[in-house]
């Protein structure tokens, strides 16, 4: 008998070929004569997408015949990065595809390259959101998504003339080939107005919301394949648009304009990312964005509930929230409002089932991201939540008082209103009271939180306290972006490592092997040559794979001290002027990053580093031994490109100000060695891969504090430091700006009279360890050597270690088998 498998469903390379032809067809409605490569590509895109559906679709049947327990992971972010490549992984069909595709005589990497990136998030917390989405599917973990479809996310970087120039980001231009609207999933969702009271049929007193406005919220759903399992669980993003009803007396009256603006305001819920990250603005848009995707979510795990007949009360059985920071913790209100005025629930049980279904990441130290909204705006937005966060508040400063009787300050601290002023409302102080659960996403960032910015709630609650350290697929940031050290890899230890990490650990024994380690050399080399074409492509910049590839890939902020980063390239670029004979270990410096649009000193660092290219690249004395590249919008699809291809990993932040960092990671599993300080999750990464390994250098988040604490003056660097001085004078003197002195003034003064992240007092210590950095290098096969350590002892920082210890220590969920149905 012939077998014929089925076009939607089939793996063989005849069968995904005419699922391909079928879909070019069909779905674009072309044949191959015309079609343009976005055709092809979106054709590919539903091929795959028809071999996901039947897990998806049966993911979700089991889900709903057995009621599974299942987490809800609100962020505001999700930066998603392109699925196609990382569906072809899951599914396991990537090489398959990939014949296919040329058999058809398409080039199959042009056609990945085609996908627009949903960027719907800012960098580490939205990126952290997305490989957790990818591990909880990967361990059989039902869980769902929630977030915003925004209609445009992070911006688009353009460098003109050196400097960031922002572009829209029109990703859904031709269409989401990944998404599936649900419009008969829509809820709505109440803005501004009033309140009332009445007393009800049983005589109890009730609240009743007269909204000024009402938004429609409409699901789109996008499948999330787990690696190599029948998962698929869902990424479900909220659109905004007007209800049918809205401003129906404009229409009656024949304002018919007027009825189409107001459906336009409503539509700008979801229009935009704010692309801040790490500070808050306060802006109004920004929190009316936060309820509309948190309402709209809760709403629909109600209805879930209703759909498979579980009573309200087992709601946090059913259900929990992970609130990715703040931005989601307005949730914790929106609950009692659901179950307290619409469902007609006590207090005391709703406040019950809402503290034991909400869990709080916290995800910065930076006193300038803390959410807090002015009071009046909050209350003209949300007049109801202003009073249940009354209601919480006061309750819960009964409980302070009961426990620290008579502590005033304390009270003021941890109230849930700041009235030190103008009065806030603190989202984190919420978010605390209302989770049973708070944590730190690394080590010391959570030892921080307790000490520090939760101090108070750390004594008041110390067992709702832990710590998570963050950590990344290995599928994207490795299967995905690295096949060639894959395949060396596995012709080692074999690939089940891909779903256990910590079996890299096998690799130890070759790093003593003479063969692996040219191996090894040969692929990091290959993969420098491929990024420096493309930099010659893209930037008209030669740079020599031989030189050591320097890389600090991440947004543009004053804490994470690209500008440090800088400095040292121009001491390097001062001593070759002084000697031009001297002995300097060739160097590419790469840069990637964007800076918030309105962060004015992010950006002039953008425009210094360009202007110090400028100059080392085309001076004749460098010959060619340093070179500096701004790598332009950068992205998760380009991040898959610079990961493998670096030698060595710039983390260098202020000690106590990256809260984890997941790009360290990235880079260390991908064979670069760091150069770091003692922040975030790089302690434990110079833990793991031992501290011959690492490059360390700078103060510590307890040394920083204390010279903070005796005064800091960043002026007595820079008289007692002559190179440093030498390299911050070449920047105002207008060396790097065709002369102009004044261009830089800003950000150096910022160095010289405040120097908030204490550039000035590291700058000796970073500048000794890079020259180790140089010296190290030059000794190939021992670098070599520390490299593969380092991808060999990464296997603690795969997100499925962190997901198991979110599901063990604060979830309390196990994995749903799925089997496919005949
Ligand atoms: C309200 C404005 C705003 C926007 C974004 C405030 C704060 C944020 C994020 C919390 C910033 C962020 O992405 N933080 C990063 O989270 C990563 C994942 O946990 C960590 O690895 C990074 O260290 C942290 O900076």
């Amino acid at each position: 008998i012939i077998q014929v498998e089925d076009d939607r469903t089939g793996l063989s390379i005849e069968a995904l070929k005419r699922g391909f032809l079928d879909n070019l067809f069909y779905v674009q409605g072309k044949f191959s004569g015309i079609a343009t490569k976005n055709d092809c590509y979106m054709a590919l895109a539903y091929t795959v997408r028809d071999r996901l559906f039947k897990r998806w679709v049966d993911t979700a049947e089991t889900y709903t015949k057995n009621g599974s327990r299942t987490v809800c992971y609100l962020s505001a972010e999700f930066l998603m990065g392109p699925h196609l490549g990382n569906n072809l992984i899951n599914l396991g069909i990537y090489d398959q595809v990939k014949q296919a595709i040329e058999e058809l005589g398409l080039d199959f990497y042009e056609l990945l390259e085609q996908e627009e990136e949903p960027g719907l998030g800012n960098g580490g917390l939205g990126r952290l959101a997305a490989c957790y989405l990818d591990s909880m599917a990967s361990l059989e973990i039902p869980s769902l998504g929630y977030g915003i479809r925004y209609e445009f996310g992070i911006f688009e970087q353009k460098i003109q003339d050196g400097w960031q120039v922002e572009i829209t980001d029109k990703w859904l231009r031709f269409g989401n080939p990944w998404d599936v609207a649900r419009p008969e999933w829509s809820v709505e969702v109440k803005l501004g107005g009033h309140t009332e009271s009445y007393v009800d049929e049983n005589d109890r007193y009730r609240v009743r919301w007269i909204p000024f406005q009402v938004v429609k919220g409409i699901p789109y759903d996008t499948p999330i394949l787990g690696y190599k399992v029948n998962t698929a669980n869902t990424l479900r993003l909220w659109a905004a648009e007007a209800p049918e009803s809205f401003d129906f007396e404009a229409f009656n009256s024949g304002d018919y304009v007027k009825a189409v603006q107001a459906k336009m305001t409503s539509e700008n819920l979801s229009k935009v990312l704010y692309p801040n990250d790490n500070v808050s603005q306060g802006k109004k848009l920004r929190l009316a964005q936060q309820i509309f995707f948190v309402s709209c979510s809760l709403q629909d795990m109600i209805r879930i509930m209703k759909g498979q007949k579980i009573p309200l009360e087992k709601f946090h059985e059913k259900f929990v929230i992970q609130l990715n920071d703040t931005h989601p913790s307005i949730a914790v209100a929106e609950l009692m409002r659901l179950l307290v005025d619409e469902y007609g629930m006590e207090w005391e049980q709703a406040w019950e089932i809402t503290t034991k279904a909400f869990a709080y990441t916290n995800h910065t130290l930076l006193p300038e991201a803390l959410e807090k909204w002015p009071l009046g705006l909050f209350g003209e937005l949300l007049p109801r939540h202003l009073q249940i966060i009354y209601e919480i508040n006061g309750r819960f400063l009964d409980d302070v008082r009961i426990k620290f009787p008579d502590d005033f300050d304390r009270l003021k601290r941890m109230s849930l209103i700041d009235e030190s002023g103008e009065r806030y409302i603190r989202m984190a102080n919420l978010a605390c009271v209302g989770s049973f659960a708070i944590n730190g996403v690394a080590q010391l960032h959570t030892e921080l939180l307790q000490k520090d910015v939760l101090h108070d709630f750390y004594e008041m609650y110390p067992e709702k306290f832990n710590n998570k350290t963050n950590g990344i697929t290995p599928r994207r940031f490795m299967v995905l972006s690295n096949p060639r050290l894959c395949e060396l890899i596995d012709s080692k230890i074999g690939n089940t490592w891909i779903k256990n990490l910590h079996e890299l650990r096998q690799l130890e024994a070759f790093a003593e092997d003479v063969e692996f380690r040219h191996k090894f050399r040969q692929i990091k080399q290959a993969i420098k040559q491929d990024l420096a074409e493309y930099i010659k492509a893209k930037n008209g910049i030669d740079v020599d794979a031989n030189s050591l590839f320097d890389i600090q890939a991440k947004r543009f902020h004053e804490y994470k001290r690209q500008h440090l980063n800088a400095l040292h390239i121009i001491t390097l670029y001062n001593r070759i002027k002084a000697n031009p004979n001297i002995d300097i270990t060739p160097r590419t410096f790469l840069f990637g990053g964007k800076a918030a649009p309105g962060y004015y000193i992010a950006k002039l660092t953008i425009k210094l580093i360009n202007s110090i290219g400028e100059v080392v690249n085309r001076d004749p004395d460098v010959r060619g031994r340093l070179k500096v590249v701004f790598l332009e919008d950068y992205s998760v699809k380009f991040a898959q490109r610079v990961y493998p291809a670096a030698d060595l990993s710039e983390q260098i932040s202020t000690a106590g100000k990256e809260a984890s960092g997941t790009g360290n990671m990235k880079f260390a599993l991908n064979g670069a060695l760091t150069i770091g300080t003692l922040d975030g999750a790089n302690v434990e990464i110079r833990e793991e891969v031992g501290e011959e390994n690492f490059f360390l250098f700078g103060l510590t988040a307890e040394e920083v504090y204390a010279k903070k604490a005796q005064g800091y003056d960043p002026m007595y660097y820079y008289n007692r430091d002559p190179e440093l001085k030498l390299a911050i004078d070449r920047i105002s003197s207008g060396f790097f700006s065709h002369g102009d002195a004044n261009l830089f003034k800003p950000l150096l003064d910022t160095l010289l009279h405040r120097d908030e992240y204490m550039l000035l007092a590291d700058y000796r210590s970073y500048i000794e360890c890079q020259e180790q950095v140089s010296q190290a290098y030059r000794d190939v096969e021992n670098w070599t050597r520390m490299a593969i350590l380092n991808v060999a002892r990464m296997g603690k920082f795969s997100s499925d270690r962190s997901i198991s210890d979110y599901c063990e220590d604060i979830w309390q969920i196990q994995p749903v088998k799925i089997e496919l149905s005949e």
